[in-house]
């Protein structure tokens, strides 16, 4: 297929393959840039795959740090992509093994940095697709249709499953979000390793970004 029909077809393509740039690592909520762009987040379970998820939707191997110990994201860092949109690599919730991060914590952590931002278009939540929605998920999204914060759920780790595995977990998916008033209704199942679901990702984030880069 040639590249100009492959982007009508995607247009988060074309988005996604321009310079995505490190803007700022906070570790408190005073020290967050101001805002600007419109900004989507990535929220989750430690080790959901948030980091993997923004390297791969941007084509960067470690731009965004991964990391085989859940709870290496300890700051809120902020990356722009193309003067068009931000991308917002948040800390991980409910990490058993580890000093864990309550999802108490969490949302105050949310609360501070993204509960007044305005230009917060989207939580995109992503959810390890061997796993479904957790205690600690179910609560994170109680709290985001509590504080009206629009999110979507992301599976992450599609590779990991069977074919009937995948459509039951999206059933359950679907299920879990039928009646929560900020869930965005589309759930995409993405794998960072195969590509899967990534296209769609793209595309979904694509439309929530400024036409033209600001100057
Ligand atoms: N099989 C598979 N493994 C993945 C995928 N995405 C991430 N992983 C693995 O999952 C682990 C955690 O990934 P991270 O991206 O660091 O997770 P995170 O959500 O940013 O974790 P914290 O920053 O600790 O909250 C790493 O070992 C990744 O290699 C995927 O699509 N498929
Ligand atoms: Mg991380």
């Amino acid at each position: 297929m040639a590249a100009d029909q492959d982007q009508t077809e995607h247009p988060g393509r074309r988005l996604f393959a321009m310079p995505c740039e490190f803007v700022a690592s906070a570790p408190r909520p005073e020290a967050l840039p101001a805002a600007g762009l419109p900004e989507v987040a990535f929220a989750g379970r430690s080790n959901a795959g948030k980091s993997s998820l923004i390297n791969a939707l941007v084509h960067r191997r470690n731009l965004a740090r991964t990391s085989q110990t859940p709870g290496r994201t300890q700051a809120v860092n902020l990356f722009e992509l193309g003067g068009r949109l931000r991308l917002i690599d948040l800390p991980g919730y409910g990490y058993a093994k580890v000093g864990r991060l309550e999802v108490a914590r969490w949302t105050a952590t949310v609360d501070a940095y993204l509960g007044g931002r305005l230009t917060l278009r989207r939580v995109c939540l992503l959810m390890d697709a061997r796993r479904g929605p957790t205690a600690n998920d179910r609560e994170a999204l109680d709290h985001m249709d509590l504080i009206g914060v629009p999110y979507q759920i992301v599976l992450t780790k599609a590779d990991k499953l069977k074919k009937a595995e995948h459509a039951a977990v999206m059933e359950a998916t679907h299920g879990e979000i039928a009646r929560r008033p900020a869930a965005h209704p589309q759930v995409i199942a993405t794998s960072a390793r195969t590509g899967l679901g990534m296209d769609e990702l793209r595309d979904t984030l694509a439309a929530l970004a400024v036409e033209q880069p600001l100057a």
